[in-house]
């Protein structure tokens, strides 16, 4: 198991970038890049990691590093793999893009490279918006969250549609590994990160990154947001191997096995859900907890 203290010194994602305060996706980027070491190749698409860490002359990143266009990540990284392979050379190379690059623009690409199982780790940093241009609504973003295409006003309440579940339509593409994880477990994401280096075949894993820009969330409280997250069954932590699913941390459940701590806690330490109103708290918990046991039911039956 890998954990924070195995970690080496050297940074190849480094300081100097321009992320907002407490952005996850900064830290995600910092810490696998830690796990993954000197011989890697990061593709990324228009996204805020491309825009923080990614311009030249200011490029964070201490490895041979890419960007070409929004909707084609998984095959760009797959075409760098390929390429790589002919002249006699490898590496680990990964695709990483945001919700809104995964989830709806760049899927067909991701679809395509996940059914011909290209050799690449694809990461997608979830924090459930179009951020770097100004906070628009993604399949990803969740039911009732305030962005600026999906106001509050009298008609419209926030976003009126459910998140879309990516990790799952990623495992009915029969891929070796699909994996959930959170900046708020590192042991955890950095165990799955090291995972996922050393297999082959293709790779995905969604990672929850608090947006406290986005999601009007107290900077300092990145980490709290998003440990609530998953102690309310927002957020499920799980992984795909081998044809079997496991919930790697469950959360607080009652003696009925449903889930202990109200969604509403996670919500009040957002802006972007502030304006909720009872009955759409309502089902928006009714829908996590359908979503919880069905989980369950899937890590039971595929064991
Ligand atoms: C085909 C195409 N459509 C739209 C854009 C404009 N665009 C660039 S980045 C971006 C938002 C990216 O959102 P996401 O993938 O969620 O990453 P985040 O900014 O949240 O990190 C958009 C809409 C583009 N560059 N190319």
């Amino acid at each position: 198991m890998t954990t924070i203290h195995d970690l080496p010194k050297e940074d190849l994602f480094t300081g100097g970038h321009t992320a907002c305060p407490g952005c996850g996706a900064a830290i995600l980027a910092r810490n696998m890049m830690k796990v993954f070491g000197k011989n890697t190749v990061i593709y990324n698409p228009a996204c805020c990691l491309l825009v923080f860490g990614g311009t030249y002359p200011h490029l964070s990143w201490k490895v041979p590093y890419h960007h070409v266009a929004f909707e084609n990540t998984a095959i760009c990284a797959a075409g760098i793999k390929r390429g790589l392979n002919s002249i006699g050379k490898d590496a680990l190379v990964i695709g990483m893009a945001g919700d809104g690059g995964t989830a709806d623009i760049g899927m067909q690409a991701l679809s395509g490279a996940a059914e011909r199982n290209e050799d690449i780790l694809y990461i997608m940093y979830d924090n459930e918006a179009y951020m770097n241009t100004g906070i628009q609504r993604s399949g990803s973003t969740p039911y009732g969250a305030w962005t600026t295409t999906t106001p509050t006003g009298k008609v419209i309440k926030g976003k009126e549609r459910f998140k879309k579940d990516m990790p799952h339509i990623m495992i009915a593409h029969g891929v070796p590994y699909v994996a959930t994880a959170s900046i708020a477990y590192p042991n955890d994401l950095l165990t799955k990160l090291e995972k996922a280096k050393n297999m082959k075949g293709f790779r995905y894993l969604q990672i929850y990154a608090t947006y406290p820009t986005g999601w009007r969330a107290a900077p300092e409280k990145t980490v709290e947001v998003a440990k609530k997250a998953v102690e309310t069954g927002m957020w499920t932590i799980y992984e795909y191997e081998n044809g079997r699913m496991k919930i790697n941390i469950k959360p607080k459940l009652d003696e009925d096995g449903n889930l202990a701590v109200p969604i509403k806690d996670y919500l009040m330490m957002q802006g972007r859900f502030r304006h909720m109103s009872e009955e759409q708290i309502e089902v928006l918990q009714n829908w996590v907890n359908e979503k919880w046991k069905r989980d369950m039911a899937i890590e039971k039956a595929f064991h």
